[in-house]
């Protein structure tokens, strides 16, 4: 399976569903956190293209977006498709 990484906020509602919705799905991932690991936001900035909402996800290295885009890749079933590529 992928690895599946997630840029967050502790006090961030997007981030808690979009956790919520990997743990659901019995997705491990890794979480940092931007607001205490230095230097975190830049790189996540940078990664995401310049988005600069947390959370951003990332599977296999590649940047799917925050928790909107994540809930759509599952309703649409990519989701699976993406952790197994
Ligand atoms: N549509 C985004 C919304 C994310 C969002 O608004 N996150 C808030 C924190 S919960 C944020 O980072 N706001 C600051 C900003 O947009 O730079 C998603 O689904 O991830």
């Amino acid at each position: 399976m992928n690895k599946v990484e997630i840029y967050s906020s502790p006090l961030c509602g997007y981030c808690h569903a979009a956790k919520r919705l990997l743990k659901k799905r019995g997705v491990e991932f890794e979480e940092t956190n931007v607001l205490t690991t230095p230097g975190a936001r830049a790189t996540m900035v940078e990664r995401a293209g310049g988005r600069t909402s947390v959370p951003q996800i990332f599977i296999g290295g590649k940047h799917i977006g925050g928790s909107d885009e994540l809930h759509e890749l599952d309703f649409d079933g990519e989701l699976d498709i993406l952790l197994n590529a």
